[in-house]
């Protein structure tokens, strides 16, 4: 069983000795795919356009209208955007699902009642106007640095996201008008498009898109902003879009035309096709896109990122050491070995303080070293997988470079003793409240987090035990201290990136576990106690993204493997691996699996942004072979 489990990992590995899968699951980011290149006077190859209708049409949802992700209720800013794409793809008007978006959009009040990016991507198409925007100005890159909201202090998918946007907002720049589009106006309005009040427009969104509040100061903002608007100088503002522009063309170069993610990929095309048509940016930008593009069952999508690579990768080989089988999984292993190796980012990034980037030497990414953004915790999976690998003399990577890892990930540590995603937090924590996206909570500042921090504390106890004399025991205490003053009331953390408090949960227990605590210590009870109360009468656990979006442990229909494996490693390393509770998830879990070794698909483990659900696709082949491994050490020879 758990062999068979080993097995299906083994074979479902690549050639690099990476897994890479579906990582699909957002809805927004097809559209704004097609309607850049629909900018650009482009669309997707034939079958790729065919794909992504395929997608989209399966997960329509019932009322008419598309989720922000594929399990969500309906938003007006997904159904406005998944609408346009369908037309801009060919679907006639007439198709009955288009007929069903139509009416349910209308019912909304239609694209008035869009979270805002949805507004500013049907503005670049000349389907709203930009009079109905908050202001975006460029300008703000020309403010100095020094100042708490100067754009370099957000979180960097939030700045690489507004970046060109600013330039694009800056320019007011707008697709070529088609017959097309002048039907698309007449389509998407419950009113005509002639009479809308823009300026009213500004304020509106709708309650199914409303899910962070407009604060006091955002509109504040807003107003000031639309003031400068009225006012603003021409000299300033080219300086502002030079500014931008220079800055798009050190993300490009940094990270090889990739981008840090899908949605600022597709707009730095669109920018350069407007600032530079048919120029080499664009050419180079082209090439790259089929680097997000993903084939699954339910048709063509575009990833959340141009992979998962390096994060599976460095979680398989944990699993597959984990599960006591390392010498049968030898080859696989030392397959996997080579590619955490080729995707240790070696050097900083071209002129980084020129482009506000951090040091990236040493780094590992999410997904691959041309990406160029390591990360914290990714750095931390990759130490971590590399000293594992070690004793069975499959670790590739030089004591050296291992080093720069341990570096990288020390020179990220915040102030409050907690780890962050990228860089370490550069803004206030109150820029959160000028969180302008209506649909996402938690993109302004990059604080620290419990998967980030548990992840590098794990990471530097192994390191000191390779290295002794290292001095990591500072970082450490701070991170443990940072880990235990986040532990909520009821035993449990709060996961951000995984749903939701068993992923929390997993990593608290787990980082204050490595940094040494034993199995009496009051917050492991108490984290026992929780998972404990939450496990269901069959045996499982089962948490779904409405856990994150409500913030508080909601279960879905069934039990899930996902939830079921973190629970259980958890309860492994509070010291409960024996104990009834761990048992009974172990027999389900056993239970649960297929005859093939897998485990049947179910709802979506990953989140961002606390609303948004992701897909990590081998996440269903790593987890249970861990649980298992770890809370059953002898299951797997039983077959
Ligand atoms: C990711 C993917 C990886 C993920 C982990 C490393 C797993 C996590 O532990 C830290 C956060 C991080 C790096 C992360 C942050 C948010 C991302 C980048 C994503 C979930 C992939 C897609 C998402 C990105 C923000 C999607 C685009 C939408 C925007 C709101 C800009």
């Amino acid at each position: 069983m758990t062999r068979r489990a080993r097995d299906v990992l083994a074979r479902t590995q690549e050639g690099d000795g990476s897994w890479k899968g579906d990582y699909g699951g957002p809805l927004f980011l097809g559209p704004v795919y097609v309607a850049a290149l629909y900018l650009m006077g482009r669309a997707p190859e034939p079958d790729i356009r065919e794909g992504m209708l395929t997608h989209a049409r399966l997960h329509q949802n019932a009322d008419g209208g598309w989720g922000l992700d594929v399990e969500s209720p309906s938003l007006v800013f997904t159904t406005a955007l998944n609408y346009v794409a369908a037309r801009l793809s060919g679907v006639p008007a007439e198709d009955p699902a288009l007929v069903r978006a139509r009416a349910w959009l209308h019912a909304q009040g239609g694209p008035l009642g869009s979270g805002s990016w949805g507004k500013f991507v049907l503005a670049l198409l000349g389907l709203y106007e930009y009079e109905g925007l908050a202001p975006v100005p460029p300008e703000l890159w020309l403010l100095p640095r020094a100042l708490p909201f100067h754009p370099s202090r957000l979180w960097c998918h939030c700045r690489m996201v507004y970046l060109p946007m600013g330039w694009l907002y800056g320019r007011r720049a707008r697709a070529p008008e088609t017959p097309l589009l002048a039907e698309l106006r007449r389509e998407l309005y419950p009113e005509p498009y002639e009479a809308v009040d823009w300026k009213a427009a500004r304020e509106r969104v709708a309650p199914s898109d409303a899910y962070t509040p407009r604060t006091f100061w955002l509109r504040a903002v807003n107003r000031v902003l639309g003031v400068y608007e009225r006012v603003h100088s021409k000299r300033l503002r080219a300086r502002a879009l030079e500014e931008s522009l220079a800055q798009m063309r050190g993300e490009d170069e940094a990270t090889h035309f990739i981008c840090i993610g899908p949605i600022n990929k597709v707009l730095h095309a669109a920018v350069w096709h407007l600032a530079r048509p048919e120029g080499p940016e664009v050419q180079a930008h082209l090439a790259r896109l089929p680097d997000y593009l993903q084939r699954s069952d339910d048709g063509v999508k575009v990833n959340g990122y141009n992979s998962s690579q390096l994060w599976d990768t460095a979680f398989a080989v944990q699993a597959l050491v984990a599960s006591g089988q390392a010498e049968a999984a030898r080859e696989t292993l030392a397959r996997a070995a080579d590619f955490l190796e080729a995707q240790q980012v070696l050097e900083d990034s071209p002129r980084a303080a020129r482009f506000h980037r951090h040091p990236s030497r040493g780094g590992w990414p999410f997904s691959t070293r041309a990406h160029g953004w390591p990360i914290s915790d990714c750095t931390a999976e990759g130490v971590k997988a590399c000293l594992l690998l070690e004793p069975l003399g499959l670790n590739r990577v030089s004591r050296e470079r291992l080093g720069h890892a341990v570096e990288f990930i020390l020179s990220l540590q915040n102030r409050d003793g907690g780890w962050a995603t990228y860089e370490p937090q550069r803004g206030p924590r109150w820029l959160e409240r000028l969180n302008p996206s209506d649909v996402f909570a938690g993109i302004m500042v990059d604080t620290s987090y419990v998967e980030c921090t548990s992840a590098c504390v794990q990471a530097l106890v192994a390191w000191r035990q390779v290295a002794p004399s290292a001095a990591v025991d500072r970082a450490i205490a701070r991170g443990v201290d940072f880990l235990r003053r986040t532990q909520r009331a009821d035993g449990s953390w709060e996961g951000a990136w995984g749903v939701c408090f068993s992923y929390g949960t997993w990593f608290g227990v787990t980082g204050l576990v490595a940094a040494g605590a034993p199995q009496d210590d009051p917050a492991l009870r108490r984290a026992s106690a929780f998972l404990c109360a939450r496990q269901r009468a069959d045996g499982a656990w089962s948490e779904t993204i409405q856990s994150c979006r409500e913030r508080r442990w909601v279960e879905g229909a069934t039990g899930h493997a996902v939830t079921t494996s973190w629970a259980l490693l958890s309860l492994v390393a509070t010291g409960d691996g024996a104990s009834e509770s761990a048992r009974r998830g172990v027999a389900w879990l056993r239970g649960w699996q297929g005859a093939d070794g897998r485990w049947p698909s179910e709802p979506l483990a990953g989140v961002f942004n606390r609303t948004c659900a992701i897909h990590y696709d081998a996440y269903l082949r790593i987890f249970p072979l861990w649980a298992l491994g770890l809370a059953d050490p002898h299951g797997g020879e039983a077959s």
